[in-house]
């Protein structure tokens, strides 16, 4: 190590790589024999230091060669994943996400970035291969920060920067990077790789591979996993194990271990409470949902559908589909009041749902959810005498009725924060416990280190009564079982069952808390939808001119109506959703948004036609 800093201050060479005129408190004038002639003022060199000196240069001209040689290796190993010219996309909301043929060369400059991150942050990097609840023929990429969560901004820029430079200034921009960061590139790197189960990922996670080794980094490729199970991965290593074991196996039994602590002392649980049926949506959940079962040992009944072995990634199934079409997945066969989830295509996403006698479809989305682990977390707290300060976070797609519910009846406090859930897990942080959930189903629960170090030393207190005792173990083995990394469709999975366990309740009494407004989701294309911009957590529209205005006058026509249009970040169009006292009103309303849109927004092909 000191050898190589030695070289680096010696030599000049720049953070960047690049070489620039030697630094004139060159090391190697701190060096002792060096001092000792000067001493002397002899300014004639004695033959040791001649040989170091001419050792010295030596080892610059071979640094040198070795610096050289690495980036050579990234050229000629760029020319392997060609970048189709004029081609741009942007790290957006989640990675990169389009057509899986777009996306070799962003795989590859993705490995180099998350080798430069990671020799950045001295730590482990996760790079996951997925475009989670998009169509099959579609992938992307994410990258994963030291502690698990979401890269930050500017590195999202500079993934833009790299993803967009045409071949021959590729190295330009690597470098550039390299020194604006002041990344010493002498330093190792380390890079875990995980991958969703498209028939692309295998090749494109291959090539961030190529990335990551054509800059010397290390690389650990977990295949198969889901996203969090990669994010919990990443944790664990940069934690030093204190997260939990950095495997599958670790994962199950972290999981499992706490799910069954939940659950031991629920009395007369029958079978009928214990089954559950997953829709896997086709996708990675089902494959992890299979080796994680006997971990559970029938504490959980799973009956697995869309399990990938016939059907097509999140095609008429999966989290998105039941959200946003409001119906059942193809392929589940639901009894009446059955409880049923379902995973999005990379399981960090679940919605819940039955089927009522007169055959009507209930939803329990990402809202119920945060209120029903928000109010036993509550209720936990005032057991165990804790006095630490609970909060949901949401998104403008939060149903209002959970909103109302949860200010005026639960007393807990609410924030609402932009789409996208890298917004939503800063806000969460800001609490001792945050619990945050789009209402799509992307969520998870924060406990500060703070509260979970009083939790700890509530357990250990000999002087505490039964009763908080109880509640405070329920606390603990509930922190265990949330992946606190990220929203994990799993993790979010047991804690529910776990919740409904212990409150007796089932799926019915859960859904009965509050009843959701009737709502509606709409998408319309414009010719460029960055025209829209927004503010108030992008629940108002700026731009264009009068939209706005034309959507607030709308509104007033509905009863409990509320309506707001934003640029999606992940595909290409501009989405509309409108809520109101009847299914009708929420169509109508929606319908009459999107007919503004398409008029000031610059729609482009078919006027929105009504949905009745
Ligand atoms: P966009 O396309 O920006 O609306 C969607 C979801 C987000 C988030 C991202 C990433 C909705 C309305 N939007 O973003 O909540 O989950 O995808 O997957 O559900
Ligand atoms: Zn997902």
């Amino acid at each position: 190590m000191k050898s190589t800093k030695f070289v680096k201050k010696c030599t000049g060479i720049n953070s960047a790589g690049a070489f620039e005129k030697p630094c004139p408190n060159n090391e190697m004038e701190t060096n002792s024999s060096v001092r000792q002639e000067r001493g002397r003022g002899d300014v004639r060199h004695s033959s040791h230091v001649i040989r170091e000196v001419g050792s010295a240069a030596h080892s610059l001209r071979s640094q040198k060669k070795q610096k050289m040689a690495q980036f050579e290796e990234v050229s000629q190993k760029s020319k392997l994943h060609p970048k189709p010219e004029g081609l741009t996309l942007q790290y957006g909301t989640a990675g990169f996400r389009t057509h899986a043929k777009h996306l070799d060369h962003i795989m590859f400059r993705m490995g180099l970035l998350a080798t430069l991150r990671s020799k950045k942050t001295k730590s482990t990097i996760g790079v996951m291969v997925t475009a989670s609840h998009n169509p099959e023929e579609d992938n992307g990429v994410k990258l994963i920060d030291p502690m698990g969560e979401m890269v930050t901004v500017v590195w999202e820029g500079y993934a833009t920067q790299l993803a967009n430079a045409e071949q021959d200034s590729l190295l330009k921009e690597l470098k550039d990077i390299i020194e604006k960061e002041g990344i010493d590139m002498s330093e190792p790197a380390s890079v875990y790789i995980g991958k969703d189960t498209r028939p692309s990922s295998a090749s494109l996670s291959q090539a961030v591979l190529d990335g990551v080794s054509s800059l010397g980094g290390k690389t650990h490729d977990y295949g198969l996993v889901t996203t969090p199970q990669l994010h919990y991965m990443v944790c664990c290593c940069n934690t030093h194990g204190s997260y939990g074991s950095p495997t599958t196996e670790g994962y199950y039994q972290k999981l499992s271990q706490a799910f069954l602590q939940l659950t031991q002392n629920v009395p007369n649980r029958t079978d009928d409470q214990k089954r559950l049926l997953v829709d896997g949506a086709n996708g990675i959940g089902a494959l992890k949902m299979r080796e994680m079962e006997p971990f559970l040992r029938s504490e959980l009944q799973v009956v697995l559908s869309n399990d990938g072995s016939s059907g097509k990634l999140n095609h008429m199934c999966g989290a998105d589909y039941v959200k946003v079409q409001q119906k059942a997945p193809q392929g589940m066969n639901m009894g009446v009041g059955e409880r049923c989830c379902s995973f999005d295509g990379d399981a960090d996403r679940i919605v819940y749902y039955y089927t009522d006698s007169k055959g009507c479809f209930h939803l329990l989305d990402g809202d119920k959810i945060a209120t029903l682990i928000s109010t036993y977390l509550k209720e936990l707290l005032t057991q165990a005498g804790l006095n630490l300060q609970i909060a949901v976070v949401q998104t403008a797609y939060a149903n209002g009725s959970s909103t109302r519910y949860l200010e005026d009846v639960m007393k807990v406090a609410v924030c609402c924060t932009k789409t996208g859930v890298k917004h939503l897990h800063h806000a969460a942080q800001e609490y001792d416990i945050g619990v945050y959930f789009e209402a799509n189903g992307h969520g998870t629960v924060l406990f500060s280190k703070a509260a979970q170090k009083q939790i700890q030393e509530l357990v250990k207190d000999s002087n505490t009564n039964d009763e908080k005792k109880h509640a405070v173990k329920l606390l603990e083995s509930t922190v265990n079982l949330i992946n606190q990394t990220v929203g994990d469709a799993i993790s979010d999975m047991l804690v529910i069952e776990a919740v409904l366990a212990i409150r007796g309740m089932s799926v019915q009494d859960w859904d009965a808390i509050y009843t959701d407004l009737p709502n509606r989701q709409l998408k319309v294309t414009v010719s460029d939808r960055r025209v829209i911009d927004t503010t108030d957590a992008e629940r108002k529209a700026v731009t264009p001119e009068g939209l706005q205005d034309t959507i607030d006058s709308l509104v007033k026509k509905y009863k409990n109506a509320r309506s707001f249009v934003r640029p999606s970040g992940t595909e290409d169009v501009v989405r509309v959703y409108a809520e109101a006292d009847t299914h009708e009103s929420a169509d109508s309303l929606a319908h009459e948004v999107s007919l503004a849109v398409y008029r000031l927004a610059g729609g482009v092909g078919d006027k929105p036609k009504p949905l009745h």
